[in-house]
């Protein structure tokens, strides 16, 4: 079976799925009517498949092909197929749509693995509706409690435990899953490139060297709401300046300290053309290799707009500014054997380039739990992500797919 035509061939019917006419963009938030068409799609493609489809107690959907137990757990790939709002059409389904493809391609080589596949979906790894990234692989694994994530609250003021039952789903089960967690002996996710690594090597398919220590941290700052035209500029205060403030400290410390900041999301409450706001929330994504780095950036931003450092104090700081920090994310360095391993055998000739990555991937929450993981990246010409203009050139996608594919019969030996 043609591998890419499968990739495209699977690509296709996922297009359609949660799209923005207007910008070719995908709007896929977790528990939404376009994820829950997504989750229908991955059970139709495990149902052809004969694959014997299950979702764990937090959303996570896992078809397997043999049946896993603690003492047989399986190889395990696949990704995500939640996006962040406007994305693109590769993040995440390449992963799912290749590792399917994949394992078409062991059947049509006709390898009889030793040992149970799976093709998994986390849930929400994005995080663009409750603020947690990699909430489904967080659940699973424990570094995040069910009582914390349940209570999340999407920009509606709806909770996640409302969105899992809306879906049908029993969020009071959420929680650490051991039990799935014991059928996962290897994990490898195939991810389309967030950068331009592979372009500069020349190379269609990389590996995940590391991935860097990075956090998301909430700013409210507080004023009064109050008149736009008849407040003086000397009886307001305006909650946008500390928030500007905070912006250009941000790049300022970010060029300083040799890390990435970002500020993608600002909300302004009520948010009146004609009124001082009375509250600005706005969110930091903070990234580096350097995890002192990182962390003395966001030192630097409480100082600078005069907040308690995240978690030191019990409410708004002096300035009415609040700082909390919504996740962090520790440095994972992958499991350097499985690593090379995954180079030498997705590489053919010569291995595949060894690359770190500033994105952040369920692998690496699988990884920190002590799954062995490891990641297979699929050349993206612009470099570009979480934008609809991410791409992939059909051959890259084919490449990917091979490697994956050889990957797993290598590691299903
Ligand atoms: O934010 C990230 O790095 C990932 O795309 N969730
Ligand atoms: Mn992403
Ligand atoms: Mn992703
Ligand atoms: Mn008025």
């Amino acid at each position: 079976m043609d591998s890419f035509t499968t990739v495209g061939s699977m690509l296709e019917p996922l297009a359609h799925i949660g799209r923005d006419p207007k910008t070719g963009g995908y709007l896929r938030d977790s528990w939404s009517d376009a994820d829950l068409e997504l989750r229908e799609w991955f059970a139709g493609e495990a149902a052809r498949r004969g694959l014997d489809l299950r979702e764990d107690r937090n959303g996570n959907l896992w078809a397997w092909w043999g049946a896993p137990s603690p003492e047989r757990p399986g190889v395990v790939t696949g990704s995500h197929l939640d996006s962040v709002r406007q994305g693109g059409a590769y993040d995440g389904p390449l992963g799912v749509v290749s590792a399917f493809a994949a394992l078409d391609l062991l059947r049509g080589r006709a390898v009889t693995p030793s040992v149970p596949v799976g093709v998994v979906c986390f849930a929400d790894e994005e995080g663009a509706r409750f603020g947690v990234p990699c909430m489904g692989s967080r659940l699973l694994t424990g570094v995040l409690s069910p009582e914390r994530a349940l209570g999340l609250t999407d920009d509606d003021g709806g909770t996640l435990a409302e969105a899992m039952r809306r879906a049908g789903r029993r969020p009071e089960r959420a929680g650490r899953d051991d039990e799935t967690l014991a059928d996962v002996g290897t994990f490898v996710e195939l991810h389309v490139e967030q950068g331009r690594g592979l372009v500069t090597e020349g190379r269609p398919v990389g590996v995940a060297a590391a991935i860097w220590p990075h956090g998301r941290w909430r700013f409210d700052f507080r004023g009064r709401a109050d008149h736009a035209g008849t407040t003086g500029l000397a009886d307001r205060d305006d909650p946008m300046l500390p928030f500007a403030r905070m912006v250009l400290a941000a790049r300022e410390a970010a060029q300083r300290r040799g890390v990435v900041a970002t500020v993608g999301k600002v909300r302004v409450s009520p948010g009146n053309a004609n009124a001082i706001p009375g509250l600005v929330s706005a969110w930091l994504d903070a990234r580096g290799a350097d995890e002192s780095e990182v962390r003395g950036l966001v030192a630097d931003l409480a100082q600078a707009v005069g907040a308690d450092e995240p978690g030191a104090g019990p409410g708004p700081g002096p300035g009415g500014v609040d700082v909390r920090e919504e996740s962090w994310t520790p440095v994972v360095d992958f499991d350097v054997a499985l690593r090379d391993r995954l180079a030498r055998v997705a590489g053919g000739d010569t291995p595949a380039p060894i690359l770190p990555t500033g994105a952040g991937h369920d692998a690496g929450i699988l990884a920190a739990a002590g799954v062995p993981s490891a990641m297979l990246f699929v050349r993206n010409p612009t470099g570009v992500s979480h934008s609809p203009d991410e791409h992939a050139e059909r051959a890259d996608c084919e490449a990917g797919v091979v490697a994956l594919a050889d990957v797993l019969e290598d590691l299903c030996r």
